[in-house]
Parts: C-alpha cells; sequence; structure tokens
C-alpha cells in the first residue's frame, strides 16, 4: 500500500499569525509531499530488488527509505500536534502529561524553557522532539533533538511532541529568528494531542 499524504487536520491559516498560511501551504503540499513521494519510490525500488535478487543499491536505498520515512512519520506527527491558538492550541498541558513533565522535569516552565533552548540551537536543519523513553526501568520523558532526521537518536523512544526546525517551516515569516518561531509555536500547541500520544506510549 502506497504512502499518501494526509490533509492538514485545520485550513492553511488555521495557525495565524504564529504559523503563517503561506508557509504552511508550502511545508504541506510541498515538503511534506515530497517526503511522501520519496518514500513510495525507496519502497519501491526496494521491493524491485528483492524480487530481481540485485541488491547493488542498497545503501542509497536504505539511505533514502530513512530519509523519506522519517520526514514523513515526523511531519504526521507535527500536523496533529498543532491547533489553532485558544482553539485546542497553545496553554499548559494537564492530567496524566502534565503531571509527567513535573516528574522528569521539574515544572512546566522549566520543561518549556529547556525545549525551546534545545530548538533554538539545532545546527542548520532538523528537529527537537519530546519522547517517552518506555523500556522497563526507564520510563521517562526526554527532549532530544535530531540534525538530520534519517538518524534516530535513541531508538527505544517514542515521540510524542516535535518541532520541525528545518528552514522551510519558518523562513518566509521569521527569516533568521528562529527563537520567535520557538516561542510563537506554543501558542499552537496541541496538548490534548501530545497527552494521548504518551498514554498511548504508556501502554
Ligand atoms: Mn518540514
Amino acid at each position: 500500500m502506497p504512502h499518501v499524504l494526509p490533509p492538514l487536520p485545520y485550513p492553511y491559516e488555521a495557525l495565524e499569525p504564529h504559523i503563517d498560511s503561506q508557509t504552511m501551504k508550502l511545508h504541506h503540499d510541498l515538503h511534506h509531499k515530497a517526503y511522501v513521494d520519496g518514500l513510495n519510490a525507496a519502497e519501491d525500488k526496494l521491493a524491485a530488488a528483492r524480487a530481481s535478487g540485485d541488491f547493488a543499491a542498497v545503501k542509497a536505498l536504505s539511505r533514502e527509505l530513512a530519509f523519506h520515512g522519517s520526514g514523513h512519520f515526523l511531519h504526521c506527527i507535527f500536523w496533529s500536534n498543532l491547533a489553532p491558538a485558544g482553539k485546542g492550541g497553545g496553554g499548559q498541558p494537564a492530567g496524566d502529561l502534565l503531571a509527567q513533565i513535573n516528574k522528569d522535569f521539574g515544572s512546566f516552565e522549566a520543561f518549556q524553557k529547556q525545549f525551546s533552548a534545545a530548538a533554538t540551537t539545532v545546527e542548520g536543519n532538523g528537529w527537537c522532539i519530546l519522547v517517552w523513553q518506555g523500556p522497563p526501568g526507564l520510563s521517562k520523558l526526554e527532549i532530544l533533538t535530531s540534525e538530520k532526521h534519517q538518524v534516530n537518536t535513541q531508538w527505544t523512544t517514542d515521540p510524542i511532541l516535535v518541532i520541525d526546525v528545518w528552514e522551510h517551516a519558518y523562513y518566509l515569516k521569521y527569516q533568521n529568528r528562529r527563537a520567535e518561531y520557538v516561542k510563537a509555536f506554543w501558542n499552537v500547541v496541541n496538548w490534548s494531542d501530545v497527552t494521548a500520544r504518551l498514554v498511548k506510549s504508556k501502554k
């Protein structure tokens, strides 16, 4: 089954003024679409290699699979992590997520400062990712960054909150002012979605 580009769960302009409509349209319709197309192409070529027994290109294809697959799946989480400000987006988390954040980071304020600092200082293209570290004995939230998203930073974790800090995610509106984009991001975080991801990961 080929992968398909999922529609945004809200209109392009829904996150204004924090994330602008033109960026959302380019980011979703062109950038995310390219990952979906690239992932399908890599899977098709790997299937052809298995059918023919010719694995001469497997090194490049494995990289394509990781690059486009990671790009596709992280963007799916990113879109669903966001919601219009004041209509599901922004504010603070509650319930299980807030309790876990307080346990692992001391307070929501301390968590938010660490996440913002980590997102702002990722070198070049990348992501800042809140993950659930699932194996028994670990069971905690951690903030990780990925400078090349084809390279996973910890294979045992589930990403539950991600921010895209590749330049295409903010350059039209914020140019080189990534810190302003990261600050605006908090106004559109959909904490219900992040909490649901945490609850599912803990099971
Ligand atoms: Mn992106």
